[in-house]
């Protein structure tokens, strides 16, 4: 897988074992997140300078797609797509002008899309596009589509019998831009999971149709009620394909002492999306330092969070000083299976919608359940100088 290995991704995204056989929807990874921006072509190079992905494919007017421009993204196993809309009537732009730049599209590598759309069907899924087959010189790939949240979808994508660059009709583009001297080669391996925000009563609307629909298992990690009125102002509930490679946590926002950092990406969406992309890499450090020297806005920790005895004993020894992590405002939660590194940054676009968190992980198979308390704080200081709190 695209030069990382079975074994690192096991660690990088915390893989656990799994016979998929007797899966009813089996889910093999994500295929590709897949953005509408305002600008693609400018999104694009943000993607490439300030979180060091190759640019590797390209779709637009000059290839015979006059109606929008898409830029294809990778870093290790993680593929992002950028359209824009070129043509002022293409269909883009209309979700552009509802919703933003945002995820339009999760979509997922599957070895039988006709299984799947059957079974999804049969559970009463809404299936945006059948079963079809599109080919070019490199092959062939079957593709088709459901409708998740909001207006977002799943396309659903078997690429077994294709070696091309993404899909047929795209091109090989290669990056102009070079890497800065001494970052990291790669700035992140994988997609370690992607997570919906959903309308207030609907997290267990869609964790059910999740088991249902695709046959996903819950984790342990959630957000309840108490956590909720305490602090955090969302519920939360993860699923998963069986073996973990795909994970989607599903917030809601709950009736709080604050206005909810959910009910504010609602507003601004205008509905139910993708709120946040969590990348897996090996190196946070290395990652969060090239980031921001590329001028990345990641939230603020307090010194508090560090010079907490109560943490610092929970935490123990990881693979680093904990003033190391101070010095980055890197977070850091322990579990029974092990410990991870988190950061989370600001939103990136010009709505207070999608953002970013880098993960990596030592073990842990969780989320960063002890980080939320210092993480929704720190989310609440930025949506009280939005003025949206
Ligand atoms: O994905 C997760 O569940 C963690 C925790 O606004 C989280 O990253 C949940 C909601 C949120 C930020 C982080
Ligand atoms: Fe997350």
């Amino acid at each position: 897988m695209d030069d990382v290995s079975y074994d690192q991704l096991r660690q990088l995204v915390g893989l656990v074992d799994h016979d998929s056989s007797a899966d009813p929807f089996p889910v093999k990874a994500m295929d590709a997140v897949v953005f509408i921006s305002g600008n693609a072509t400018q999104t694009a190079w943000f993607y490439q300078v300030a979180f060091g992905m190759q640019l590797v494919a390209y779709s637009g007017p000059e290839t015979g797609v006059p109606e929008r421009k898409s830029f294809v993204l990778k870093s290790g196993s993680a593929r992002f797509v950028i359209n824009g809309g070129v043509k002022p009537d293409s269909s883009l732009l209309d979700h552009h002008r509802r919703h933003g730049d945002g995820v339009i599209d999760l979509a997922l590598e599957v070895s039988d899309v006709d299984k799947c759309i059957a079974h999804a069907r049969s559970q009463g899924a809404t299936v945006l596009e059948e079963p079809h087959d599109v080919s070019d010189n490199n092959g062939t790939v079957r593709m088709a589509a459901i409708a998740t949240y909001g207006e977002t979808r799943h396309t659903l994508v078997d690429r077994s019998r294709y070696n091309g660059p993404y899909l047929p009709g795209y091109v090989a583009k290669r990056s102009t831009v070079k890497r800065p001297e001494g970052a990291p080669k790669r700035l992140f391996q994988a997609v370690d999971h992607c997570v919906g925000n959903v309308e207030l009563g609907k997290m267990d609307y869609w964790v059910e149709w999740y088991h249902r629909v695709m046959g996903f298992v819950n984790m342990a990690e959630f957000v309840g009620d108490d956590i909720a009125t305490e602090y955090s102002a969302l519920m939360s509930k993860v699923v998963s394909n069986g073996n973990h490679r795909v994970k989607f946590p599903l917030n809601e926002p709950a009736i709080a002492k604050k206005k909810s950092q959910i009910d504010e990406y609602l507003e601004f969406y205008d509905g139910a999306g993708c709120q946040h992309i969590a990348l897996a890499t090996n190196d946070i450090i290395g990652t969060v330092t090239a980031m921001r020297n590329a001028g990345v806005e990641f939230l603020d920790t307090p010194d508090s969070y560090y010079d907490d005895p109560e943490l610092r004993a929970r935490i123990g020894e990881v693979r680093v000083p904990i003033e190391t992590l101070k010095e980055h405002r890197i977070l850091v939660d322990r579990d029974e299976d092990g410990y991870l590194l988190q950061i989370f940054t600001k939103p990136i676009g010009d709505r207070p919608t999608v953002f970013y968190e880098l993960i990596e992980r030592h073990g842990s198979l969780g989320f960063g359940k002890g980080n939320f308390k210092a993480l929704f704080e720190a989310i609440e200081r930025e949506q009280e100088r939005r003025g949206n709190l």
